[in-house]
């Protein structure tokens, strides 16, 4: 193979957004091994750890090539001595023995299968973990007090860790348009997440949701969550009432009105799941289980479970909102982080604003409801995710 030490060759940048990466890319092997190492470095709460491995994942997602000796590594950035070594395991080796130990090991088993239920972070599981607990089975049995979250994540435990196909995505996407169509002709729905790279499987559907008409999209997530529960479509929801961009927006997290939300998608995709079921009319307080403990699953019951993300924003903020709702996450990271460091800007899904410096005038509408004029000189220097 080609050397790839060529001082010709332009170096690879350490930022993800300037690097090109493929959906499908040619080391999976090793980037297995780091979302593994990442996982797990995640449930003992070592962000800094998690986020090496991470990054180095990002990387070797990048590489044109499949990493087969260690001199392929040179010059290539975000690759510390903890990863490198990973990679010589599996190049001498086949597996790495730390990443077989960890796959192994009881406490991440139990992690991985308790975080995976929705509503479920790692503090939480690493509670139950230290009780004894392994499994969203044994928290039925253990007679643990459960949020409202948690539990619709147990009763629809099997449904939300099979993958979101792009067909069904789609699906849901139909539904979601219909509803808004018909409480505000006009209004625009984007896929976007994962499945807006192009990915063709997903753990959940993102929709963008806004209207060209700045100001319509107030109070849409209401009506539209109503619409979707009348319909017997809606399972579960959380609301965040946030802003709706436009109050104060700094730091890392959006401050859109959104909805965390449990959709059920019928049988063929595109159908209509059907007319409301008596007494279902509360998301939340569904009859029909998806048992956690296996013979629950969408087979044979003609509809699934599908995690959904309902996010509106105002259309004057609808170019940040969907580059920061497309991801992938380390991609979102690393744009905010050069605009930070190499731009003195600030990037978030309202906008892109000078540091240190008065924000970007909003649209007028803003002044006249949000804070008093004080709020525009507000720092909006943020510690990048
Ligand atoms: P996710 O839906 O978590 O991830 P994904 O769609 O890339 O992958 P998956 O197939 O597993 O669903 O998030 C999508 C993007 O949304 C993510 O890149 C960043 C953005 N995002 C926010 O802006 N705010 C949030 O609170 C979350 C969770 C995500
Ligand atoms: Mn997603
Ligand atoms: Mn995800
Ligand atoms: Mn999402």
């Amino acid at each position: 193979s080609a050397p790839r030490s060529d001082p010709e060759e332009p170096r690879i940048s350490a930022y993800a957004c300037q690097r090109r990466t493929p959906l499908d890319h040619l080391n999976k092997i090793f980037t297995d091994a780091s979302e593994v190492l990442a996982e797990n470095a995640e449930f003992s709460e070592s962000e800094g750890r998690g986020l090496a491995f991470r990054k180095a994942g990002s990387v070797l997602r990048s590489l044109p090539f499949a990493v087969s000796r260690m001199e392929d590594l040179r010059g290539v950035p975000c690759l510390g001595e903890h990863s490198r070594k990973i990679i010589q395991e599996i190049l001498e080796d086949g597996v790495s023995g730390e990443v077989e130990g960890v796959l192994r090991s009881e406490r991440y088993r139990a992690m991985k299968a308790l975080t995976g239920v929705f509503g479920v972070g790692v503090k939480t599981a690493d509670r139950w973990v230290r009780e004894g607990l392994r499994t969203p089975g044994d928290l039925l049995t253990s007679g643990h007090r459960l949020s409202r979250e948690q539990e619709a994540g147990v009763r629809y435990y099997e449904d939300l860790n099979c993958p979101v196909t792009r067909a069904e995505a789609d699906a849901i996407g139909e539904i979601v348009k219909e509803a808004v169509h018909s409480i505000l002709p006009g209004a625009r729905v984007t896929l976007t997440g994962g499945f807006r790279r192009g990915k063709e499987a997903g753990h959940d559907v993102d929709l963008l949701i806004t209207h060209p008409e700045e100001g319509k999209e107030e109070g849409l997530l209401g009506k539209l969550t109503s619409w979707l529960d009348s319909q017997g479509v809606l399972l579960y929801q959380r609301v965040s009432e946030g802003s709706g961009g436009r109050g104060r927006e700094s730091g890392p997290m959006d401050h859109f009105h959104r909805s965390f939300s449990i959709l059920k998608l019928g049988e063929q995709p595109g159908a209509p799941p059907g007319p409301p079921q008596p007494g279902a009319s509360s998301a939340g307080q569904t009859q029909e289980a998806a048992s956690p403990r296996g013979q629950g699953g969408a087979q044979g019951r003609g509809w699934r479970a599908v995690r959904v993300d309902l996010v509106i924003c105002p259309y004057s903020q609808f170019a940040y909102a969907l580059l920061g709702w497309t991801g992938s996450q380390q991609f979102e990271r690393d744009l905010r982080r050069f605009a930070s460091q190499e731009r003195d800007m600030s990037l978030n899904s309202h906008g892109l604003y000078q540091r240190e410096q008065v924000r970007t005038p909003p649209p007028p509408h803003c002044i006249s409801e949000s804070s008093p004029p004080l709020s525009l000189s507000l720092s909006l220097s943020s510690p990048p995710l």
